[in-house]
């Protein structure tokens, strides 16, 4: 296996510790949305996206929305990890006085936006997109969605709004894990079929497994999938992806773990196998 992808992977086996963590120790978050997004987010921060710690407010600088903001201690982590604050910061997640709130909040080097009410991480970057094309800059822009989110009408204003300008430079990404807070997708507002509906308003339209870091690496490097059009990334994920009782339960969207659990999900964790 080439170096990079096993680099990728052990990456994200340690982000999935570090989450885990977190989440056990703070009793808050959402662990089920964070385990199906961090390979994609794995893929962006470490391989990706054109972003520096030192230099943070770089014009250039590739744009970040974590649209399903809910999922914050994944990207705290990374962020902490890749040097945009002190490592050590992450001990405060969820803590009383914390900036390390329960959502993505700008007082925290590295996030762009404040986010967590869902439907609103698209169109906000439509806009930095637009802003980009008028710019004459040449950095882009890639936000993450989840596919419950795609229930926000919000959202649907900005697809046909990032075709209109021809917002190539825009990366949509949909974490397809199939359930939202309360039941699967499709109970509670039916999706299908996703991909007519992106291609419809306009959109390049890519379907990935969102947990092979090897093909997300293909269709995360081919940005824009096509000239004059925004990219939408269909990435098929497993929502609780890595800890087994956590893999495809709603009940884990958000969830506190007992000692016994949080045992064996390091288990598990510690022993994926990363090679093949
Ligand atoms: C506007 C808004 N309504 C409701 C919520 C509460 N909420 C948080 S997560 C969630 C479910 C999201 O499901 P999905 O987008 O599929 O996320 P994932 O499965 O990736 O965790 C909801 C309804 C919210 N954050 N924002
Ligand atoms: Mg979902």
């Amino acid at each position: 296996m080439e170096q990079k992808i096993k680099d990728l992977k052990l990456k994200a086996k340690q982000i999935r510790k570090g989450v885990l963590n977190m989440v056990y120790v703070s009793k808050a978050g959402h662990i089920g949305g964070s385990l199906s997004s961090i390979d994609i987010l794995t893929t962006l921060y470490y391989n990706v996206l054109n972003i520096d710690a030192k230099n943070i407010k770089n014009p250039d600088r590739d744009r970040f929305v974590l649209s399903k903001g809910h999922i914050a201690e994944s990207l705290y982590y990374i962020l902490g990890d890749k040097g945009f604050f002190n490592k050590e910061k992450l001990r405060t997640y969820s803590q009383y006085g914390s900036t390390l709130i329960g959502h993505p909040n700008s007082k925290n080097p590295g996030v762009e936006i404040n986010t967590g009410s869902l439907g609103h991480g698209l169109p906000v970057s439509v806009g930095m997109a637009l802003a980009g094309k008028r710019d004459n800059k040449n950095y882009r822009v890639f936000t993450l969605m989840g596919d419950g989110e795609q229930a926000e009408g919000s959202v649907w204003e900005g697809a046909m709004s990032a075709a209109n300008y021809k917002l190539d430079n825009l990366v949509g990404i949909i974490d397809r894990n199939g359930l939202q807070i309360s039941g699967t997708t499709e109970e509670v507002m039916a999706l299908d079929n996703l991909s007519d509906k992106w291609s419809s308003f306009g959109w390049e339209v890519v379907e990935v497994d969102g947990n092979d870091i090897e093909k997300l690496l293909t269709v995360l490097n081919n940005i824009p999938a096509k000239k004059g059009k925004p990219t939408m990334i269909i990435a098929n994920t497993i929502k609780g992806k890595g800890i087994s009782f956590m893999e495809n339960q709603v009940k884990w969207h958000h969830g506190v773990l007992t000692k016994e659990q949080y045992d064996q999900a390091v288990i598990e964790l510690e022993g994926a196998e990363i090679n093949e």
